[in-house]
């Protein structure tokens, strides 16, 4: 923070360009175990979490990015009911599965009691879900976890920072390999996928591990003001080689999708797998 300003620089993942927020107030800082953890208050964009110097969610656009990294895979199952995150300490990916009424239980693991604690008390509308009865909690290492559980989940969403960081090991095929085994028949999963104008080699790689593990394996978007160049995707794969996950196999009705989604519908699910050209033809394997 300098001059009343936060900016989100990074040498090696962004170069040459940087988000800026204006801060407030600094709410909260301190070194957690595993990372560098800051929350402040912005003057337009609600509260900030701020993990490594990376922003993790604002309060003003985090729905954009919950709701599509959840939604595309609960969405993409004909019945989820057991589901589990990685990462998403914040809460906010929790907050949009339990909105699912199929769902009997929402597991979470992420391997920052710091960031959990914190979402709490300064995130409240993002770690709400935390006190609901179908949400269980865990504080550990992704990797690690996945390793006890086989054929459990129907759906695995992988809400993850950037490769740099304790986040590294959820980018490789080994664990997509874990997500696999500990996925039910016809499971799901999605996985935070970076952005198509900053990383598509990392993109490329990932597609390319994922259609290695998953007979069905799709890159999709949505867009963020405040993650870096305004566009995030996710990788969405299935086990279930005639799933099509680019179409909502359980859609609502208008109305309904309105009460229950600010972001999310069942045209954008469709339009989120749409790729610019260039994009696309690097993407084809
Ligand atoms: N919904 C907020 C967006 C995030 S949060 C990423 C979470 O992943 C953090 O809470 C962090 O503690 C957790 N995490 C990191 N590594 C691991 C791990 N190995 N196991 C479990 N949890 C982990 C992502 C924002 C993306 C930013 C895009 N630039």
């Amino acid at each position: 923070i300098k001059d009343g300003w936060f900016r989100e620089i990074s040498d090696t993942m962004w170069p040459g360009q940087a988000m800026t927020l204006k801060v407030e107030k600094v709410l909260h800082h301190e070194k957690s175990k595993y990372q560098d953890v800051l929350i402040f208050k912005s003057t337009d964009y609600g509260n900030v979490l701020v993990l490594d110097n990376v922003i993790q969610a604002t309060e003003r656009d985090e729905f954009s990015y919950q709701e599509m990294i959840a939604h595309l895979g609960l969405n993409s199952h004909p019945e989820p009911k057991k589901v589990l995150v990685i990462g998403g300490g914040d809460g906010g990916v929790l907050r949009e599965i339990v909105k699912h009424e199929c769902v009997e239980e929402a597991w979470l693991c992420d391997i920052d009691e710091a960031v959990i604690r914190l979402s709490k008390q300064y995130l409240p509308d993002m770690a709400a879900s935390y006190s609901h009865p179908k949400v269980r909690t865990h504080i550990g290492d992704g990797f690690q976890f996945l390793r006890d559980y086989q054929n459990t989940f129907d759906v695995i969403v992988t809400d993850s920072s950037d490769p740099e960081g304790p986040a590294e090991t959820l980018f490789q095929k080994a664990y997509f390999e874990l997500l696999n085994s500990a996925l039910t028949e016809n499971g799901v999963i999605t996985t935070q996928a970076e952005s198509i104008w900053l990383h598509l080699p990392v993109i490329k790689n990932l597609k390319k591990a994922c259609s290695e593990v998953f007979p069905v394996a799709e890159y999709a978007y949505t867009t963020i003001p405040t993650y870096p160049s305004g566009q995030i995707g996710f990788m969405v794969c299935s086990k279930d080689a005639k799933s099509n996950v680019k179409k909502p196999l359980r859609a609502k009705s208008d109305q309904d999708e309105v009460e229950m989604y600010r972001y999310y519908n069942k045209r954008i699910h469709e339009a989120s797998f749409v790729l610019p050209t260039w994009a696309a033809k690097e993407l084809e394997l």
